[in-house]
This record gives structure tokens, C-alpha cells and sequence, in this order.
């Protein structure tokens, strides 16, 4: 019996292992083949394979030979696997789900998937890193891409957004530059999928309109816990166009109902080296285990005479309109409830571009959004091989489709008949209709042809210091630690002295902190400011993470470690509490094989101790008796298992027996309200309450990451 796992709440599937029927070869090799039940193994060409281990030889011990067609096209077929990473974007993970209407926006937009309430529209999200290749680990610094495609029933809606709602440049023809500065340096190719190194912050410090990106990327938000519990920002401001043509702006939030959550920066490098795939692993667990994420899609709608009056201007990309501005309107949910079958065929071929709209939904003239209107479709051409890679399940249409483009390598769908253009004589083929169609907003443009930042885009500093003043203390000295850390990594004084210049344009108190830390004996004069940093902008709680919290453990993660003798009433007593809260419990044991409980039932264990460190969890239980603690005091690992938890200012229940445990790990079991006793069953409520509050940053003062 295993205690105390019940229903769906394991993260591991359980998987039907077949006795296969093997044949002895000669050589002593094994060959499974086919019965009744298997399908026949064939080439491509679907030619029956009689043996897939020996390659086509003279004798036993002789030449290969070119004949082997089987060998050849297995081969060919491997040595063509890959095909170009994203330039950005590499590491990605998707999953499939649905966007269910929940307002209607007719009055703003003539979209079809605004129109009905209640209406479901099948979507596909890839959430990303952005620095890193493929194979580098999920909790970079980094900012998280949130790229969303709907398949409404007038073409694809590709909303292709990130975790953080401004950017660091305000003009497209520089994206390059902040990409190759943020990517391992040419000549050393190193480091990876980090932005600490001299090329990242010496463009930063020469671009003074990366500063609002900069405290961003700096703040915990770009260490989500997971993709759970990230918001998606459209990013620029586009445009809604109703039936009568009219124009209302707009900027998309999505709002994770599981509500936002970050990791600290100390257990972020930690969870590299334990688990590389963290971010991957909880969207299926999650979604594997029926507990759908969802987030709620927010518009903030405004007009031309806001757009006037507002202290910047909506066509800079550095720039965010705060909530308490412009109050959010919830108009959808988006719930992803189902992973791909295949992570090639979908999460890696899926291809968004900016510039897939449907009518109704239209482009401003953000320099960032125009840019990429166009890097989009030929970023494709490049990674996916073909003009048609629409042709793929994942990038097609869900909607009737009918045009005239033909040919092409791999073309799978061509049209049938004798008309491929239009107008034609036949009766046959597609015809536009200016009714339905796509129609630009037809916005009055008028100017002089020049290369030229406007004006309004000239103040760097003020919605810098508001994001960074917004935040509670705790956030702050993350993001003064965050700064010191990656700053600490430049090897050259000068790009530092930069830096710090310009953080005495966001807040004196930020850039006297760093300096310090950054052991610099004099302070830099502050940084030229094209515009004065402004300080009558009202803050904006809506910036904090912490201040926003979701009150709930709900689809978090409790890590219960158990050994010989643990109290088997009490670990029962956790999985049904934390369950009926929505939230996983995994056990850590001794051996992956588990324990025997206290009642002689016995436990069977997710990971063995070296495997399972605290930093993959929310919270920990120490359900130990006195000779399972005196075992686990042995292993550096457990200790460091608590030490960690206590660090990471996680809750941490514990029985009478794990005290010596706690001791060993140099923690103290009264040490502050984090440190619950689970005495007795009863106690467990009020763990669950504690952990409600994710973490106990009260604590951080004492442990001084
Ligand atoms: Fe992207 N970006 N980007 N970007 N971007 C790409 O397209 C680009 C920008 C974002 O999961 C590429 O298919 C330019 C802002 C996401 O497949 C490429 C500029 C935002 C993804 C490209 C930007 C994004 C990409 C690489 C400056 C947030 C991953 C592969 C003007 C609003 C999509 C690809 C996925 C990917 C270009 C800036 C989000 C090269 C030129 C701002 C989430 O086309």
C-alpha cells in the first residue's frame, strides 16, 4: 500500500510496461519482433524491414555494403533531425488549450472571436526563454516569451507577447544589436542563457532606453516559478477596429488565474543544476495531472484623447499604461488543457508572427511592432525550410482557407481544378470580399521621410523609478541584489560606473546600494538624462508580485520527506489537506524504493534524497521519526534539503522527531512562525494556512541571502 497518495495528485504517469518477445540473434544480440499486436517496422518508402540492429555486411565481420537501402535512409533521415533554432526564443515549451469568450467587444471590434460569449476557440501557447539555445536550462534570468495562437474562425490570431510588459529598445533596427550583446560573446562563445557578462551590460549602459526593461529584468519577474503563474503582456499598443470603421486602442494583459509567483535568485541556480527542465516538467505535471492552467485575457481600452493626454507616448514600446490609469477588462480565459503529441511537430514548427491578425484587430505605428511585422514571416522561411510551412497541422488554419499560392518545396495542399489565379473566365477560385476582408484602419499619415526618435519616446528614468518604487522592500532588495550579482560578473570598471550612473537616475538609494556592494570607492556623477526623472507618478501596486499574492497553495508543490518509522496518520493527514487544496505532494525518501511507515503501510517514494532537494518544492515536511532524522543526518544532501527550505524563507512543517535533523541543518525549530510543528493531525490546517502565503519574507532579513 502506498499511504497517503491518493487520486490524481502524483506528477508521474503511470505507464503499462509490456513483456515484449525477444529472439535471440547470432552474436548474442536481441531482437524484438513483430506478433499480432505490434505494427510491421517499414521504411519511409513502407517497405517491410526484416532486421533493424545489423547493418548489410560481407560475412559476420566484413565490409558494409552501399546496397543496405534501409541503412542508408535510416541514417540520411538522422543526420537531417535538426533544423535551425530560433535566433531568439530557442527554448520553448507549448501546449494546446482554448480561448473562451467571456464579454463581448462588438462594440469595439468587428473580430470575430470578440463577438459571442461563451464561445470556444482552439488556441496553442509556446512560452520561452529568450537568450538561451534548445538545450540550455528553464530558470535563466531571462524574460519569459508568452506567445499565444488562436485559430478563430477568420484566421489565426497569433498574440506574440512576453512575461514583462516593455522592451529594451524603442526601435526595431536595433534588436539585433541588444540579441548579439545578450548572446555568448563571439569569441568565446560563452556564457550561456545569461545576461551577466561585459557585452550585455555595455550596450544597456550606453542605451539609456533600456533602463524601464532593465529593473524588469532585474526584479524576480524574470525568475517565474513557473509558466503558471506568469502574466503575458501584448507589449505595444494596437488597435481594435469596429463595423463602422472606428478605431479604439488597445493593450492585451493575460492575468494567470493560479496568480504570479517567482523563485529567488539563490534557488533559481539551484534548480538549474537539479532539475534543467523545472519550467517543462510543471506544465505537464500540471496539465498530466488534469489541474488545466488558465489565465484571464484583460484589454485596457483607450482613444485618441487619452492617448493625447498621457504622460508618454503609446507608441513606445518602453512604456506601460498602469493598471490604476487604465483599469483592465477581463473579455476571455484562456485554459491550456492538453500537451502536443509530438514536441517537433508542434512546440518546435509552430511558427507566430505579429502579423497574423484577424479583421478587426489592427497594427500602431509602434516602430517595434512594424519591425517585427516583418521579421516574423521571414524568420520562418529560414528555421521551417519551405514557403509552406502553413501547410504544417500546427500553423494551419482552423477556418476554411482557399488562395492561390502554389508549389513550393513540400507543398502538400495544392488547388485542384484549372483556375490558380484570379480574375478568371472558369467560374472557379476564391474572391476577395471587401466586406468581410481584412481592412487596414485607415489612419491619415503625413510626413517627411527621415530617421528619427520622436520627442515623446526622450524620458528614460520616470517609469523606471515608478516600477522600481511600486515595489515592497523585499522587492527592492531583490532587485538591488539582482543588479549587484550581474554587474559583479562585468569585468570592466567602466560599464559598471555606467550602470551606475544611470540607476542614480531611477533612485539614489538603488544606486548607493549597488555601488556599495559593488565595493566602489567613489560614486559615479549621474548619468546625462535627456529628460528629468519624474517624481510625481502615482505609484502602481499592480507592479508588485508580493503585493498582489494569491492567497492560496493551489497548484503549488509540497515535498514531504519521510524515512523508516514515519508517522503514517500524519503524512495521509498532508496529502488529503494539501490535495483538497489543488496542490501536488510528492515524497522524498532515503531510496526511491520508500519506507516503511509507522503503521507498517508502505510509501513509495518520487525521489530518493540526492534527487529531490528542497528548492523543487513550495514547501517541506519533515515527517520523520527519531530513526529517520539520525539516518538523514548523515547525508549532506538532507541537510542541505532543510537548509535550503529554511533559506529560500519556505514554510517547513516538522515532527518532534525531525528535530535533530533541523539542528544537523543548523537551523533553529523555533526560529520564526515558518517553522510549524506538526505535532499532532490536527496541526495541519494551520501549516496549510502558512503556506497560503507562498513564502515568509519576513525571514530574508535574518538569512541574508
Ligand atoms: Fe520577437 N522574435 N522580436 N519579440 N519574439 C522572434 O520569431 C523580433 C519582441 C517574441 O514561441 C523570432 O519565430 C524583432 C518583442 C516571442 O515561437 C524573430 C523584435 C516581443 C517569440 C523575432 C522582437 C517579442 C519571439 C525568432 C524587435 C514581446 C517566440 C523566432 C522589434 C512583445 C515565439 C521566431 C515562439 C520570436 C523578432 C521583439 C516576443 C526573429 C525583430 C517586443 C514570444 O522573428
Amino acid at each position: 500500500m502506498k499511504a497517503g497518495r491518493k487520486g490524481a495528485s502524483s506528477a508521474r504517469e503511470s505507464v503499462s510496461v509490456h513483456d515484449q518477445k525477444l529472439e535471440r540473434g547470432q552474436g548474442g544480440d536481441m531482437h524484438q519482433v513483430a506478433d499480432g499486436d505490434t505494427p510491421l517496422l517499414t521504411t519511409a518508402q513502407g517497405g517491410p524491414v526484416a532486421d533493424d540492429l545489423n547493418t548489410l555486411k560481407v560475412g559476420s565481420r566484413g565490409p558494409a555494403l552501399m546496397e543496405d537501402f534501409h541503412f542508408r535512409e535510416k541514417i540520411f533521415h538522422f543526420d537531417h533531425e535538426r533544423i535551425p533554432e530560433r535566433v531568439v526564443h530557442a527554448r520553448g515549451y507549448g501546449a494546446h488549450g482554448y480561448f473562451e469568450t467571456t464579454r463581448s467587444l462588438a462594440e469595439y471590434t468587428r473580430a470575430d472571436i470578440f463577438q459571442r460569449v461563451g464561445e470556444k476557440t482552439p488556441a496553442f501557447v509556446r512560452f520561452s526563454t529568450v537568450a538561451g539555445s534548445k538545450g540550455s536550462f528553464d530558470l535563466a534570468r531571462d524574460v519569459r516569451g508568452f506567445a499565444v495562437k488562436i485559430y478563430t474562425q477568420e484566421g489565426n490570431w497569433d498574440l506574440v507577447g512576453n512575461n514583462i510588459p516593455v522592451f529594451f529598445i524603442q526601435d526595431a533596427i536595433r534588436f539585433p544589436d541588444v540579441i548579439h550583446a545578450v548572446k555568448p560573446e563571439p569569441d568565446r562563445a560563452f556564457p550561456q542563457a545569461q545576461s551577466a557578462h561585459d557585452n550585455f551590460w555595455d550596450f544597456i549602459s550606453l542605451t539609456p532606453e533600456s533602463m524601464h526593461m532593465v529593473m524588469w529584468v532585474m526584479s524576480d519577474r524574470a525568475i517565474p516559478r513557473s509558466f503558471r503563474f506568469m502574466e503575458g503582456f501584448g507589449v505595444h499598443t494596437f488597435r481594435l477596429v469596429n463595423e463602422k470603421d472606428e478605431s479604439t486602442f488597445v493593450k492585451f494583459i493575460w492575468k494567470p488565474k493560479q496568480g504570479l509567483q517567482s523563485v529567488v535568485w539563490n534557488e533559481a541556480v539551484k534548480i538549474n543544476g537539479a532539475d534543467p527542465d523545472f519550467h517543462r516538467r510543471d506544465l505537464w505535471s500540471a496539465i498530466k495531472a488534469g489541474d488545466y492552467p488558465e489565465w484571464e485575457l484583460c484589454v485596457q481600452l483607450f482613444d485618441q484623447e487619452f492617448a493625447d493626454s498621457f504622460d508618454f507616448d503609446v507608441l513606445d514600446p518602453t512604456k506601460l499604461i498602469p493598471e490604476e490609469v487604465i483599469e483592465p477588462i477581463p473579455v476571455g480565459r484562456l485554459v491550456l488543457d492538453r500537451m502536443p503529441d509530438n514536441f517537433f511537430a508542434e512546440t518546435e514548427q509552430v511558427a507566430f508572427m505579429t502579423q497574423n491578425v484577424p479583421p478587426g484587430i489592427d497594427f500602431s505605428n509602434d516602430p517595434l511592432l512594424q519591425g517585427r511585422n516583418f521579421s516574423y514571416l521571414d524568420t520562418q522561411l529560414k528555421r521551417l525550410g519551405s514557403t509552406n510551412f502553413t501547410h504544417l497541422p500546427i500553423n494551419a488554419p482552423k477556418c476554411p482557407f482557399h488562395h492561390f499560392q502554389q508549389d513550393g518545396h513540400m507543398a502538400m495542399r495544392n488547388p485542384v481544378g484549372r483556375a490558380n489565379y484570379q480574375p478568371n473566365s472558369w467560374g472557379e477560385g476564391p474572391r476577395p470580399d471587401p466586406r468581410r476582408g481584412f481592412r487596414s484602419f485607415a489612419a491619415a499619415e503625413e510626413g517627411q521621410k527621415q530617421r528619427l526618435r520622436p520627442e515623446s519616446f526622450a524620458d528614460h528614468y520616470s517609469q523606471a523609478r515608478q516600477f522600481y518604487r511600486s515595489q515592497t522592500a523585499v522587492e527592492q532588495d531583490h532587485i538591488a541584489r539582482a543588479l549587484t550579482f550581474e554587474l559583479s560578473k562585468v569585468e570592466t570598471v567602466v560599464i559598471r560606473e555606467r550602470m551606475v550612473a544611470h540607476l542614480r537616475n531611477i533612485d539614489e538609494g538603488l544606486a548607493g546600494q549597488v555601488a556599495e556592494k559593488l565595493g566602489m570607492r567613489q560614486m559615479p556623477a549621474a548619468a546625462e538624462a535627456a529628460v528629468a526623472t519624474r517624481d510625481d507618478l502615482e505609484l502602481s501596486p499592480a507592479l508588485s508580485i508580493l503585493r498582489n499574492g494569491p492567497d492560496s497553495f493551489a497548484g503549488r508543490k509540497l515535498g514531504v520527506l519521510v524515512g523508516p518509522g514515519s508517522d503514517a496518520a500524519l503524512v495521509n493527514g498532508l496529502c488529503e489537506a494539501f490535495e483538497a487544496e489543488g496542490a501536488m505532494v510528492e515524497f522524498i525518501a532515503p531510496a526511491v524504493g520508500g519506507i516503511e511507515a509507522s503503521d507498517g503501510s508502505w510509501i513509495e517514494a518520487d525521489h530518493m534524497i540526492d534527487g529531490g532537494p528542497s528548492v523543487l518544492f513550495d514547501a517541506v515536511a519533515l515527517v520523520l521519526s527519531k530513526e529517520g532524522a539520525a539516518l538523514l543526518t548523515e547525508e549532506a544532501t538532507a541537510r542541505d534539503f532543510v537548509a535550503d527550505a529554511f533559506s529560500h524563507c519556505k514554510f517547513i512543517g516538522f515532527t518532534e522527531g525531525a528535530g535533530a535533523l533541523l539542528a544537523k541543518a543548523g537551523v533553529e525549530a523555533d526560529a520564526d512562525e515558518g517553522l510549524v510543528p506538526l505535532g499532532e493531525a490536527s496541526a495541519i490546517e494551520g501549516f496549510l494556512k502558512a503556506c497560503r502565503q507562498l513564502r515568509l519574507w519576513a525571514r530574508e532579513e535574518a538569512v541574508k541571502l
